[in-house]
């Protein structure tokens, strides 16, 4: 059931269609080989701005925004937020207009962090960017609020997207169809993935690829790498768009809390902030397969991945699959970690 009601869900299409599956050959061979490593790469998914996971989630919120006749975004993240400029992208590409609160979400001390990278690009793209002093954050923000008050303030019908797009009704839709776009390429491929390693942060990713994959019951297959370490917040928060979305698709049964999986040992102790190790592990990756991956969010999980598969967490000849989500463009504010 879940498949078709959420194919009966209006989407804007945003993306080139089903994100590619790459086989890490060299990444693979270095660690033994015993574990075979694959990648999703959401990075590579869209022609809008770089992409990343957030422009999957937005096919469903831009289809309502669309609907409910709105002529503004207005969304939240920190200031090398990929998710801000993801929206901006949309936005621009829809002919709507972009109110964005970028928070001081992370104390990197660099001259060109509030310039250069996504922030740069929202900029570039049209977006009102707004830069505001309060910290890291997933819930819902005053800011935030006084942004979309303003937006109807100047006559405007305003959209609201919350951080990562992802504590919205809709939030967990794109992440569903992922995991239903997941099991088409396995059936062209011939096998299953026994495994996924994800970044989360607010959840959005990782609870509707458990919302998806639930009717098959491989959702505990699912190993959600924290990013936030703020994990009990970023859990609850994945098991709230996880039930939810697993609702509106009609999954037709109740989650159970060990189908959400979400590991808390390679956030670094800090939001957007990467420790040698993670910094490694980027190098690492992006030295044998040319493959890039971020401080704040995808070196965390490589870094998670490559260690699992050295502590012998995933049994011989299992096929990993790592679920790229983007965030290249932040490495620009990033400098001085390399
Ligand atoms: C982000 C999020 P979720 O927020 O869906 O859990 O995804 C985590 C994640 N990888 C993983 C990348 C590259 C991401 O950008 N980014 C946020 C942003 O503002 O960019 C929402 C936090």
């Amino acid at each position: 059931m879940s498949r078709s009601k959420l194919e009966s869900f209006p989407k804007e299409k945003l993306t080139f269609g089903p994100s590619p599956l790459q086989r890490l050959d060299r990444l693979t061979e270095h660690l033994g080989g015993k574990v075979e490593i694959w990648a999703k790469r959401e990075d590579v998914n869209s022609g809008l701005a770089y992409g990343g996971n957030k422009t999957r989630k937005l096919e469903y919120l831009a289809a309502d925004a669309i609907a409910k006749g709105c002529d503004t975004l207005v969304s939240i993240g920190g200031v090398q937020s990929n998710h801000t400029r993801q929206v901006a992208a949309v936005a621009a590409h829809l002919g709507l207009k972009c109110v964005l609160v970028q928070e001081h979400w992370v104390d990197w001390d660099e001259v060109n962090y509030e310039k250069t990278g996504n922030i740069l690009l929202s900029r570039i793209m049209g977006a009102e960017v707004r830069l505001d002093p309060a910290g890291f954050d997933i819930g819902f923000r005053k800011s935030w609020e006084e942004a979309i008050a303003d937006v109807i303030a100047r006559g405007g019908k305003p959209y609201a997207i919350p951080a990562g797009a992802s504590d919205h009704e809709l939030g967990g839709h794109g992440f569903a169809g992922w995991a239903f776009e997941l099991e088409d390429q396995e059936e062209d491929l011939g096998f299953k993935f026994d495994n996924f390693i994800v970044c989360s942060v607010t959840g959005s990713s990782q609870g509707g690829m458990i919302a998806g994959l639930a009717h098959s019951n491989r959702a505990q297959d699912i190993i959600g790498i924290d990013a936030s370490a703020t994990v009990e917040k970023t859990w609850d928060q994945i098991k709230r768009i996880a039930t939810r979305t697993a609702k509106l698709i009609e999954l037709g049964r109740e989650l159970r809390d060990d189908e959400i999986v979400l590991l808390d040992r390679w956030h670094d102790g800090i939001y957007g902030v990467a420790s040698e190790h993670t910094i490694a592990a980027i190098k690492l990756v992006g030295r044998l397969e040319g493959m890039i991956t971020d401080p704040v969010y995808e070196g965390k999980s490589m870094a998670a991945m490559i260690d699992l598969i050295k502590e012998g967490y995933f049994k011989e000849g299992s096929k990993v699959l790592y679920v790229h989500l983007g965030g290249q463009p932040a490495i620009n504010g990033y400098t001085t970690a390399f």
